[in-house]
C-alpha cells in the first residue's frame, strides 16, 4: 500500500516537474524577456545617481541600439517579401475582401481609439490649473497641411524603388525674389517691372524609409504575379523562399532581443530628465494618456476580439508578450514588425497569407495609440490656454488625428508635423508642444505597443472572418496539386488493370 503510495507520488512529482520544465521551454523567450525589463529598469535607476557623462550613457546603450539596427535590417526584406507572397497567394476577390475587412478594422479602431482619448481628457482635465513652463524651448515651425498631404501622396508613388528604401520626398521652401511686369491700369503702353519675394515649395528629401511607397508597390506587384498563373511561379517562389530565409534570421536574432531590450530600456532611464519635475499638469496629461491606452488595450480591442472571434483574447495577447515587450524596448512598431510576424504565426498559429498581408499594411496606417495621443494632446493644448472648444472644433480634432495616424508614414519627420497639423486646424497655437515634449519619449513606447497590440489583434480578427476564403482556397489549391501532378506511372498501370478487371467483370 504504502510502497504505491510513494510510487504514485513520484509518478505525481515527475508529471508536474515535466510540466513544469515543458512550460519554461515554451515560454522561456517571454520569460527572458520580462527578466530583462525588470533588470534594465534594475540597473537603470542604479546607475542614475552616477550621474553618466552624454558620452558614456550613448557608450552604455550601444547593445541597444545593436538590436535596433538588426531589427530594421529586416524589416525591408521582410515587408516586400510577405506583402508580395502574401497577395500573390490569395486570388485577387479574397485579397479585395480580406484588405476590405482590415481597412474597415482600422478605421473603427483608430476611431474608438480618438474617442476614448478625447472622453478621458474631458473627464480628468489635465490642462486646468496653473500652467507650467515648458521644460524645454524652441519654436516649432509651421507646417504646410496642403504640402503635407501632397507629400504623402507623393510618397506613394517612388520614382526610383532603390532610393525609396532610405529616403522620403519632402517638400521644402524656397524664397525666389523675382521680377513681374506690372502693366499700369491708367496707362496701357505703360509697364513696371516690380520685384516681388515668393516662398515656393520645392522638392527636397528627407531620410528614412519610405514605407508607404514599398507597401504600395509590393501590394500592386503581388497581385500582378499572383494574376500570373504559372507565368508568376518563379517570382512567386523567389518572394516565398525569400520571406522564409528573413524568417529564420529573426529566429536567430531574437535570442539576442532580450539583451537589446535591457539596455535599451536601462538606457533611457539613466538618460532621462528629472522625473520630479514632471508633476502638475504634465503629471496628469501623462496619466490621461495612459488611462486611455490602457483602456483601448485591454479592455476595448480585447472586447473587440471576443465578439468577432469568440475566443479568449488574453491568451491570444499572452503569445504576443515578447512583441509587445520589444515594441516597449524600440518605440518602433515597424522595427517590432519582425518580432510580431514570429509571434503570430508561431505562438498564436495565425495563417501566414493573414499576417503576411495585413501585418505590414497595419505597421504602416493602423496606429491607435498615435490617434488617441494626438488628440488627448491637442485637447490638452486647448485647455492650458483656456479655451473652449465647440463640437466642431472636436470633430476636426478627431478626424485629423485619424487622418495624421494613418498618413504618419508616408509624412516626412512625422511626430511633429502631424502635431502641427491636428493643432493648427482648430486654430492653436504650436509653440505649445513644447510643453509636451518632455514627455513624449514616454508615452511614445506606450504608444507604440498599442500600436503592435492593434495590428496583431487585427490579424486575428481578419483570420477568422476570411476562413471561408481561405478554407476554399485551400481546397482549390488540394485539387489542382492532384491534377497538376502526374500520376506514377505504376499507379497509372494499377488503375488501368483495375479497370481492366472490372470490364472483363460485367462482360462475363
Ligand atoms: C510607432 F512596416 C514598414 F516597414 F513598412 C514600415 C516602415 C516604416 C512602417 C512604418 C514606417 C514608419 O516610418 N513609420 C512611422 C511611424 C514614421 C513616422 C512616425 C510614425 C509614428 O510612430 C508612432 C508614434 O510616434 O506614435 C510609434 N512610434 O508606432 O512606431
Amino acid at each position: 500500500m504504502e510502497r504505491r503510495a510513494s510510487s504514485m507520488r513520484e509518478r505525481m512529482s515527475s508529471i508536474s516537474r515535466e510540466s513544469v520544465k515543458a512550460f519554461l521551454r515554451r515560454n522561456l523567450f517571454v520569460l527572458f524577456t520580462i527578466a530583462a525589463v525588470a533588470l534594465g529598469v534594475i540597473l537603470g535607476f542604479a546607475l542614475r545617481p552616477h550621474n553618466l557623462s552624454l558620452r558614456e550613457i550613448k557608450y552604455f546603450a550601444f547593445p541597444g541600439e545593436l538590436l535596433m539596427r538588426m531589427l530594421q535590417m529586416l524589416v525591408l526584406p521582410l515587408i516586400v517579401s510577405s506583402l508580395v507572397t502574401g497577395i500573390s497567394a490569395l486570388d485577387s476577390k479574397a485579397s479585395s475582401k480580406m484588405g476590405m475587412r482590415a481597412v474597415v478594422y482600422y478605421m473603427v479602431t483608430t476611431l474608438t481609439a480618438v474617442f476614448i482619448g478625447i472622453v478621458m481628457v474631458m473627464i480628468i482635465r489635465p490642462g486646468k490649473g496653473s500652467r507650467d513652463s515648458p521644460m524645454t524651448s524652441g519654436n516649432i515651425e509651421p507646417v504646410q497641411a496642403a504640402d503635407a498631404f501632397l507629400d504623402l501622396i507623393r510618397n506613394m508613388f517612388p520614382p526610383n524603388l532603390v532610393e525609396a528604401c532610405f529616403k522620403q520626398y519632402k517638400t521644402v521652401y524656397k524664397k525666389i525674389v523675382h521680377t513681374r511686369n506690372v502693366t499700369v491700369a491708367l496707362n496701357l503702353t505703360d509697364s513696371l517691372n516690380e520685384t516681388v519675394e515668393e516662398t515656393v515649395p520645392v522638392s527636397g528629401a528627407s531620410g528614412g524609409v519610405n514605407a508607404l511607397g514599398l507597401v504600395v508597390f509590393s501590394m500592386c506587384f503581388g497581385l500582378v504575379i499572383g494574376n500570373m498563373k504559372q507565368q508568376g511561379q518563379a517570382l512567386r517562389d523567389f518572394f516565398d523562399c525569400l520571406n522564409e530565409a528573413i524568417m529564420r534570421l529573426v529566429a536567430i536574432i531574437i535570442w539576442y532581443a532580450p539583451v537589446g531590450i535591457l539596455f535599451l530600456i536601462a538606457g533611457k532611464i539613466v538618460e532621462m530628465k528629472d522625473l520630479a519635475q514632471v508633476g502638475g499638469q504634465l503629471g496628469m496629461y501623462t496619466v490621461t494618456v495612459i488611462v486611455g491606452l490602457l483602456i483601448h488595450g485591454l479592455f476595448v480591442l480585447p472586447l473587440l476580439y471576443f465578439l468577432v472571434t469568440r475566443k479568449n483574447p488574453y491568451s491570444f495577447i499572452g503569445g504576443l508578450l515578447q512583441a509587445l515587450i520589444t515594441a516597449l524596448g524600440t518605440s518602433s512598431s515597424s522595427a517590432t514588425l519582425p518580432i510580431t510576424f514570429r509571434c503570430l504565426e508561431e505562438n498564436n498559429h495565425v495563417d501566414k497569407r493573414v499576417t503576411r498581408f495585413v501585418l505590414p499594411v497595419g505597421a504602416t496606417i493602423n496606429m491607435d495609440g498615435t490617434a488617441l495621443y494626438e488628440a488627448v494632446a491637442a485637447i490638452f493644448i486647448a485647455q492650458v490656454n483656456n479655451m473652449d472648444l465647440n463640437f466642431g472644433q472636436i470633430l476636426t480634432i478627431s478626424i485629423t488625428a485619424t487622418a495624421a495616424s494613418i498618413g504618419a508614414a508616408g509624412i516626412p519627420q512625422a511626430g511633429l508635423v502631424t502635431m502641427v497639423i491636428v493643432l493648427t486646424s482648430v486654430g492653436l497655437p504650436t509653440d505649445d508642444i513644447t510643453l509636451i515634449i518632455a514627455v513624449d519619449w514616454f508615452l511614445d513606447r506606450l504608444r507604440t505597443t498599442t500600436n503592435v497590440l492593434g495590428d496583431s489583434l487585427g490579424a486575428g480578427i481578419v483570420e477568422h472572418l476570411s476562413r471561408g476564403e481561405l478554407q476554399s482556397q485551400d481546397a482549390e489549391l488540394g485539387n489542382s496539386v492532384i491534377e497538376e501532378n502526374e500520376k506514377p506511372y505504376q499507379l497509372i498501370c494499377q488503375e488501368n488493370d483495375s479497370l481492366k478487371h472490372r470490364n472483363s467483370e460485367t462482360t462475363m
